[in-house]
Formats: structure tokens, C-alpha cells, sequence
């Protein structure tokens, strides 16, 4: 596979990994799905749909790209989706102690884990807010631990974790899910009252963003192996993610689970912009808190 272009297009200037402080990872990985196939093809497709991106955000009255994006040369690992998470936390672990904040394209959902256990060895008091249909809560699935099926089962071992637009689990599930309950928000509860407030008030200081696209409704984001019906729309998750960053500390983010349509290009797009968005929120933070610390 190869990536000629650069998350947004960006020139040398406003890529290069020294200055930047995004640095995208792209992980075409893909060993476990069930369903549908071809998130292996999700990276490539969000950097060349964010080529067409404008860099002015039109909420934040910012040019975000001024911040710098780096974007690494993809991580490909033909292995076990152990070896994948152990290769993953290295390079992970590298970007963070570079002071640069990881944006991981996925691939299925199973590389979420070795992102986390690398910000996991930089920030405490870490939780996870995964986006997402599916809870992921099993033990295991089709013979793995390792699913992208299980990874929430699995994140869950390490730090503490908040689901949000679930619609889809199993009877293996149901009890972690009932256990759970005051961290998982069902998509259902959400479309019937605000929960804003509620998922920031379990989240811990520190935040790992994960996901799955399928958290969007299908209407809007056909292009996934497991589409559920009733998902969140954009502004939904906006809305989540921008009160979030307001409120916590988001100190890494994850896209999964893409499987591009070459016919279909508005949910790859879509992608894009939300990264570009999350970079943006994260950065209105970041330069708010450095003006705090220059004032007089
Ligand atoms: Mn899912």
C-alpha cells in the first residue's frame, strides 16, 4: 500500500514530525473482522479524502494545521494481533514521550489496546471514551482474546472505560453491560435525554479517545463492517467530543473500523473532518492552557 500524501495535504513546513504536534499513525490492520471486510483499506482512504479538506475550521476560527500534523509511514504488521498491540505501544510510546499527541487510523478495533497501554505509561488517571456501537465486552471471540470484538473486554483490564451510542451486544455481554451500566451510554438513552453531562462526570482527568465509526448512524456512515441502525449523527458526537475537550484532558484519539466505499466518498470524508475537528478541540486546549501559564 502505498501513502504519497500527507493527513490534509499538508506541505514540508507545516509535516514535519520535529515541530508538529499531531502525529498521525496509520494502522491498516486487519486479521479478526466478521462481517464486512476492507478496513485494512481505512487509512489510505481518510489521508486522501483529508486532501480535500479546507484548513480554516469553521467552528473554531482556526487554521489547526498551523499546529503542525505529522504523518508517519504506515505500521504494517502481518501477525498476530498480539504482536500487532506490542509493536503499536512502541511507536505510540515514542510520539507521546516526543511530547506529540497520536491520532491512530485504523484498521479494525483491536489495535485500540496498544495505543492505550503506551498513553497509559505517560498519563495517569487515564480513562477510555470509546464511541461505538458494539459494547466489545466479550471475553473472546472466534478463538481470540484479542477480537476486535473484545478489545473494550480487554482495555477494561487496564483502565477504567465510558461507552457511548451502544445499540449492539450479546448475552455473553449482558451482565458486564448491566455491572457497567452507569458507564454506558445506549444510543436509545441518548437520543431520549442529554447525557453530555453525565459522560463527562465519569470520565477521569485524562482522556483516550477511541472510535469506531460505526457509532455513527448507517445513514451517514454506511462504510463499516457491522452497521447498527439508530446511531449518533454529527452533531451529536461533536457536541460530546467539544465538551469533553473543555472539560478533560484528551490526550490521544483513535479511528476505526472504517471500510471504504471507492463509490461512496462522503463517510471517508467524514472521517477526516472529524479527526481534523478533534485535532482542532484538543489544540483550543492546549494553546488556551499555554496562554494561561505566559499571563502576568
Ligand atoms: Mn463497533
Amino acid at each position: 500500500m502505498a501513502f504519497s500524501t500527507k493527513f490534509a495535504g499538508l506541505a514540508e513546513a507545516f509535516s514535519d514530525y520535529k515541530e508538529a504536534r499531531f502525529v498521525v499513525l496509520p494502522v491498516p490492520y486487519e486479521k479478526t473482522t466478521s462481517y464486512g471486510k476492507g478496513t485494512i483499506n481505512g487509512p489510505e482512504a481518510i489521508i486522501d479524502a483529508s486532501r480535500f479538506m479546507e484548513l480554516y475550521d469553521e467552528e473554531l476560527k482556526a487554521n489547526t494545521a498551523e499546529s503542525g500534523i505529522a504523518t508517519l509511514k504506515p505500521l504494517v504488521v502481518d501477525d498476530a494481533p498480539e504482536v500487532l498491540t506490542e509493536e503499536l505501544r512502541k511507536s505510540c510510546a515514542k510520539i507521546l514521550r516526543d511530547g506529540k499527541f497520536p491520532v491512530v487510523l485504523g484498521g479494525e478495533h483491536t489495535i485500540s489496546l496498544g495505543v492505550l497501554l503506551a498513553v497509559k505509561e505517560s498519563f495517569k488517571d487515564v480513562t477510555v471514551l470509546q464511541f461505538d456501537a458494539h459494547a466489545d465486552l466479550r471475553d473472546e471471540y472466534g478463538g481470540s482474546k484479542y477480537s476486535h470484538a473484545c478489545v473494550m473486554g480487554r482495555i477494561r483490564e487496564h483502565v477504567p472505560a465510558v461507552q457511548v451510542g451502544i445499540r449492539s451486544y450479546s448475552d455473553d455481554e449482558v451482565e458486564k453491560v448491566e455491572r457497567e451500566r452507569k458507564n454506558i451510554f445506549i444510543a436509545s438513552e441518548m437520543h431520549e435525554r442529554d447525557c453530555v453531562k453525565d459522560i463527562i462526570s465519569r470520565l477521569g482527568k485524562n482522556v483516550y479517545v477511541t472510535f469506531d465509526v460505526d457509532a455513527f448512524d448507517p445513514s451517514i456512515m454506511p462504510s463499516t463492517g457491522t452497521p447498527e441502525p439508530g446511531g449518533l449523527g454529527w452533531y451529536d458526537v461533536l457536541r460530546i467530543l467539544r465538551e469533553v475537550s473543555n472539560k478533560r484532558n484528551i490526550v490521544g484519539f483513535d479511528a476505526v473500523e472504517l471500510a471504504p466505499n471507492p463509490s461512496v466518498k462522503a463517510p471517508d470524508y467524514m472521517i477526516a473532518r472529524l479527526i481534523y475537528r478533534v485535532m482542532g478541540y484538543v489544540n483550543q486546549e492546549y494553546l488556551s492552557r499555554k496562554n494561561v501559564s505566559v499571563k502576568k
